[in-house]
């Protein structure tokens, strides 16, 4: 049936040949049935940058004003707007599509209600053919109170189904968002604001159809020796019968046919193989060559984009027990990455820009996965075509979270839409590695006095919603995976294997939510940990962005309300008296606290790598913010890199030599993680925090990337009271390929000197270096300037006369002068916090 020959003149229907749009984004007028309020609204938007721009309410994120612009969610909204259409926008059949109503709304047309909206990840498509008219039009759409609504269906509800924990503290009152769909976090989280956003975001069009118009393109990848054939499925809505033109461009091939469609939804499928493919790695394993596909119904253009690699999410029998790991293109890798949560709590700013720099930094620090977790949202599309570009595979959760759902047919009717539409929407992007049933949903059955009460009514309960979602995605993307939950010990088994690590991914919070010492995490092996954090304050400066001075204190009630996890604060300040001299000055904390939360994950990753293959994935929680806030993640809100994240480039070093105590001895072990063999030269050297260093033991090593091998072994009876060790490792050809260093006991039992670190810059404005030298050792050497942009290295071990270089490179495009990097440089150390 495909034939290739250039794009025929499709049959002639009534309608006007082509395919147009008509945009209603801009703006509209924002008024609610119960104030006398009245002010200009953009959409796609939100409700609270609208209020905040005509000034009706203060800077949510400042001080305490989340609980005074409470009000605003518990408002019933309203935006209209006039718009004007040709006889030619509206010479066929029309839809209207809404890509995001968030989330309980009546569109009304010209005073006709054409629709209920009630999902916000449902791109509605509104048949309004002879609806429009020619000249002045008025579209409305009027938005009930979310919370009232769930509230209610909850009441109604014939068994009581808890929402989430996360919702009560700071003295909040919670919201049934398990009974609407709308990302979960909008009611506030362990590090969320609650602000209950309203809003339409993505696109809002009339699209004009002669005939018919493009639902979906899903792309299916079956990979040969020396090519790839591309199954490409084509999902038409068809207003009328008749033949409509089809057509699919890629790899300079040209697909084009003419299909017969009757009304309603029409499937096509077409196939084109692509000989010696350019294939698409994660980053650090390869390029990410990308072939664009053009798809043409009746004049109406989609492109997209794809990464040719053959994935695979191996679930094996092994001799530990079942093996969790991804596999591209035949090669077992490593994922190395972190949580992903919607990239502002105020939907209006999220924006390409916030989100490619944040992706950006991601893929600075050698990561190849992120998951987007289960309490957030679906991306918009230029979020996943960006990690085709980047290299960043995703793991996707659905969108439910640590609370059980309903599971009444309405309500899975509308998730079964929800998920088939996400799916036809992203399953072409390479990124995309798991589909993934929710976040600690199987977990919460066994939390909440409900749950523990019934079980069997709310595991069944459960199976039935997740059951579905697993179904849908065999249905609609056959070669994924699909995972019942994060984390889970498998298919069906709904036991409480929280702290299981032989099989399946797992979820370790017991350093941070149980206090355990930072070695408990080298007490268990898990076999992908998609889970584990441990919080810090934001930065200074961002603290200065919510704060009076007068607030800034860690237990004051400002700092307390920009602290989602009761007693998170206290946690913080509790565990530096575990490891740390305790610091002098609230700055000084707050630095501590991130050299703290750095600290932590290191010695999780460190040591689980060094389980390799045993461990085949690390992704930490979290690696952005909603919000300004003290969190778990290692980007400050707004994306600044806090010290977590640089040290995560450290960790994450694709050639990596790390420290294992092993009872009175110290292990270093090299982890290869790129696509080749290696030989490494280890240099290591016992310091005094004071004083000298003198080498104790070289090794050469061949690394190979299928397993983690011991470089050499130290005995700790040989390093004195006051000397920790620092390593470094070079490769064949002398390149300094990393450094590190072990502190055996707590860093506050140490004598650190007082060292003088200088500073000098140098190369131009277009690529300034940071030179570091110091006169003693000095750790966490940590260097700050005002400007967007990230060091090569930052948290840097000094030694005396050995000299270290950091390359700035800005961030969002930022102006960078050497004077403003000199003007605003700060460089700290631990030493220097007491
Ligand atoms: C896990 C995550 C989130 C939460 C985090 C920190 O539960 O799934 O729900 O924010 O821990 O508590």
């Amino acid at each position: 049936m495909a034939k290739t020959k250039t794009a025929a003149e499709p049959a002639k229907s009534s309608a006007a040949p082509g395919y147009s749009e008509l945009n209603l984004a801009g703006q509209f007028q924002l008024t609610s049935p119960k104030l006398k309020l009245k002010a200009p609204i953009t959409l796609p938007g939100d409700v609270h940058t609208a209020l905040l721009d005509a000034k009706e309410i203060p800077d949510p994120y400042f001080g305490q004003n989340e609980v005074d612009v409470m009000w605003v969610n518990k408002t019933p909204w309203t935006v209209e707007r006039k718009f004007e259409a040709s006889a030619a926008d509206i010479d066929g059949y029309l839809t209207l599509t809404l890509d995001n109503v968030d989330t309980i709304a009546t569109v009304i047309l010209n005073g006709e209600a054409i629709a209920e909206t009630q999902n916000q990840f449902i791109r509605y498509d509104i048949d309004v053919t002879g609806k429009v008219k020619a000249g002045t039009n008025t579209l409305r759409i009027e938005f009930a109170v979310t919370r009232d609504v769930a509230k209610a269906r909850s009441d109604a509800h014939p068994f009581p189904i808890p929402f989430t924990y996360n919702y009560l503290s700071n003295g909040l009152e919670g919201v049934h968002m398990n009974f609407v769909r709308k990302a979960a976090c909008h009611a506030g989280w362990d590090w969320g604001i609650c602000l209950m956003p309203t809003g339409v975001y993505g696109r809002m069009v009339i699209r004009r159809s002669r005939m018919a118009r493009q639902e979906s393109v899903t792309v299916e990848q079956a990979h040969g020796k020396k090519s790839v054939e591309l199954s490409i499925t084509t999902r038409v809505f068809a207003f009328a019968e008749g033949s409509v033109e089809l057509m699919h461009e890629v790899d300079g091939q040209k697909l084009a046919d003419k299909v017969v469609v009757r009304p309603g939804e029409n499937v096509f499928t077409h196939n084109v193989t692509i000989k010696n493919p350019k294939l698409w790695w994660p980053n650090g394993q390869g390029e990410q060559p990308l072939y664009e596909l053009w798809t043409t119904l009746d004049g109406e253009v989609s492109k997209r984009k794809l990464g040719l690699r053959k994935l695979e999410w191996l679930v094996e029998k092994d001799e530990i027990d079942h093996s969790f790991k991804v596999r591209i293109n035949g090669r077992d890798i490593s994922m190395f990455g972190a949580n992903w949560i919607p990239a502002d709590a105020i939907p209006s700013r999220i924006t390409p820009d916030t989100v490619r720099d944040l992706l950006e930094s991601a893929q600075a620090v050698n990561m190849n996965m992120l998951r987007i977790w289960g309490g957030g949202q679906y991306e918009p599309d230029y979020f996943y075509e960006m990690c085709d570009e980047l290299g960043i595979l995703i793991w996707h959760d659905f969108m439910f979270a640590c609370m059980s759902y309903p599971s009444d047919r309405a309500f899975l009717a509308d998730v079964r839409t929800e998920i088939t539409q996400q799916i036809r929407r992203l399953s072409h992007h390479a990124s995309i590695a798991l589909w993934c049933g929710d976040n600690e949903v199987i977990g919460s059955l066994h939390w909440y006095p409900e749950t523990k009460a019934a079980p069997e009514r709310y595991v069944a309960n459960y199976d039935r919603l997740n059951s579905m979602l697993g179904y849908i995605v065999e249905d609609e993307d056959p070669t994924r995976r699909f995972w019942p939950s994060s984390p889970s010990l498998g298919y069906m088994d709904y036991s409480d294997g929280w702290l299981m690590d032989t099989r399946g991914d797992t979820h370790y919070w017991s350093v941070w939510h149980s206090a355990r010492d930072f070695s408990a995490y080298r007490e268990v092996n898990p076999r992908f940990a998609s889970e584990f954090g441990f919080q810090s304050f934001t930065s200074m400066n961002v603290i200065e962005s919510f704060t009076k001075p007068e607030d800034r204190n860690p237990t004051s009630p400002v700092m307390e309300a920009h602290q989602r996890n009761t007693g998170g604060n206290s946690r913080i300040l509790e565990t530096m008296t575990r490891y740390f001299r305790f610091p002098a000055g609230f700055e000084n904390m707050v630095f501590l606290s991130q050299i703290q939360q750095g600290l932590a994950i290191k010695t999780a990753i460190e040591y689980w790598r060094s389980t390799k293959p045993r461990c085949m994935g690390t992704l930490y929680w979290q690696i952005n913010d909603v919000y300004p806030v003290a969190s778990w993640s290692s980007l400050d809100y707004g994306g600044q890199w806090k010290l977590l994240h640089y040290m995560a480039k450290r960790f994450y070093n694709p050639i990596n030599v790390v420290a294992v105590p092993d009872g009175d001895t110290i292990l270093l072990k090299a982890i290869n993680d790129t696509a080749e063999k290696a030989e490494i030269a280890v240099e290591v050297q016992a310091v005094d925090a004071n004083g000298k260093a003198r080498v104790i033991a070289t090794a050469k090593v061949k690394s190979n990337p299928d397993k983690a091998v011991v470089a050499t072994k130290l005995k700790l009876a040989d390093l004195g009271a006051n000397e920790f060790l620092f390593f470094s490792w070079t490769a064949e050809d002398g390149k300094l390929l990393g450094e590190n260093d072990y502190f055996p006991k707590a860093y506050k039992a140490y004598e650190l000197g007082e060292a003088k670190v200088k500073a000098s810059w140098s190369g131009g404005d277009k690529a300034p270096v940071l030179t570091l030298t110091s006169d003693k050792p000095a750790v966490f050497v940590t260097a700050t300037v005002d400007v967007p942009g990230y060091f090569s290295d930052n948290a840097v071990t000094l030694l005396p006369g050995r000299e270290v270089k950091l390359n700035f490179t800005p961030r969002k495009g930022a102006a960078v002068t050497k004077d403003a990097l000199a003007n605003s440089l700060k460089v700290g150390h631990l030493r220097q916090t007491y």
